[in-house]
C-alpha cells in the first residue's frame, strides 16, 4: 500500500508522481494546501520533519526527499526501467539530481515567488505571513523567502536565479546533443526530475528561453507526449495558480530578458 502527501503544484510532487505514474503505481493521495500552511502541522512534521512535501509512505515506512523516493520507486517496483543498469549512467544520472538540491530547486521557490506566488501570499494579515514563515524549518530558506516576499524580483536573490536556469538550460542542451535524453539514451530518472522545473519556467512565460536550444524544446515535447507527464502534471493543474504565473510571468519577460543580457 502506497501513500502520497503532496500538493497539485509542487515541483518534488510532481517528479515522483511521475516516476508512480511510469510504473503504473496507485496511490492513497493525501494532498496538502501549502498555502494554508498543512506542512506545518505537527502531525505532518512527525512524518517529514523537513515541513515540505513530498513524503511517500510504503507499508507504513516512512520515505522523504523527492530524488530518494523516485530512487526507491525505481527499484522496489517491476515495470518501466527508469534507473539505468550500468554504474557510470547511473552517476549521470544522480550528477543531474544533485544540481537541483544544490541551488535549482532553492532558486525555482525565487522565482516563482517573485514573480506570482508572493502576490498571493501578500493578501494574506501580516500575522499570518510572519507566522507562517516563523515556521519554516530552514533559516537560511526562511531569510531568503522573507527577502523575495518583500522585494520580488528586486531581490537580491533574483537576478542569480533566472542566470542559473540559463545555465541549467544550456547544460540540458548540451547533454541532449549526444543523447536522446539527460543521462544518456535512456529515459531516466533524471528527466523524470527535471521536467517539473522546465514546466515551471513555461508557466512562467519564459519559455523563449529555449528558443535557441531546440534539443531542449523537442526533449520536453517528448516528456509531455508521455502518458505519465499528463498523470502527474496536467492533471494537478490549478487553473488560478496557472493564470498568475502566466500573467506575472509575461510581465517580467523583459526584466529578465536584461538580466540574461538578451
Ligand atoms: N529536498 C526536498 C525539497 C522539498 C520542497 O522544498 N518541497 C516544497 C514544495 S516543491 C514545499 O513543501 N514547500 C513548502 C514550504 O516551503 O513551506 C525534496 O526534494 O523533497
Amino acid at each position: 500500500m502506497l501513500e502520497l502527501y503532496h500538493a497539485s503544484m509542487s515541483v518534488c510532487s510532481e517528479k515522483v508522481r511521475m516516476a508512480l505514474a511510469e510504473k503504473a503505481l496507485e496511490f492513497k493521495s493525501h494532498l496538502l494546501n501549502l498555502r494554508e500552511g498543512d506542512q506545518q502541522t505537527p502531525e505532518y512534521i512527525a512524518l517529514n520533519p523537513n515541513a515540505v512535501v513530498p513524503t511517500l509512505v510504503h507499508d507504513g515506512a516512512v520515505i522523504i526527499e523527492s530524488a530518494i523516493i523516485n530512487e526507491y520507486i525505481a527499484e522496489s517496483f517491476p515495470g518501466t526501467r527508469l534507473a539505468m543498469s550500468d554504474p557510470l549512467s547511473r552517476t549521470r544520472m544522480r550528477v543531474w539530481w544533485k544540481q537541483l538540491d544544490e541551488g535549482i530547486h532553492a532558486n525555482t521557490g525565487v522565482i516563482s515567488s517573485a514573480l506570482a506566488f508572493r502576490y498571493q501570499m501578500l493578501q494574506k494579515p501580516k500575522e499570518e505571513i510572519d507566522a507562517s514563515f516563523a515556521k519554516m524549518v530552514d533559516p537560511v530558506r526562511r531569510a531568503r523567502m522573507r527577502d523575495v516576499l518583500e522585494k520580488g524580483a528586486e531581490s537580491q536573490h533574483f537576478a542569480p536565479a533566472m542566470r542559473r536556469f540559463d545555465k541549467m538550460l544550456a547544460d540540458m542542451q548540451s547533454a541532449l546533443e549526444s543523447g536522446s535524453w539527460l543521462a544518456g539514451a535512456e529515459f531516466s530518472l533524471a528527466d523524470i526530475a527535471y521536467s517539473p522545473y522546465v514546466t515551471r519556467l513555461e508557466h512562467l512565460q519564459m519559455s523563449w528561453m529555449w528558443d535557441r536550444r531546440p534539443n531542449v524544446a523537442d526533449w520536453l515535447s517528448r516528456i509531455k507526449s508521455r502518458p505519465s507527464y499528463g498523470e502527474s502534471h496536467t492533471k494537478w493543474f490549478a487553473a488560478p495558480v496557472v493564470k498568475i504565473m502566466e500573467e506575472r510571468g509575461r510581465a517580467a519577460v523583459d526584466q529578465v530578458k536584461r538580466i540574461l543580457s538578451l
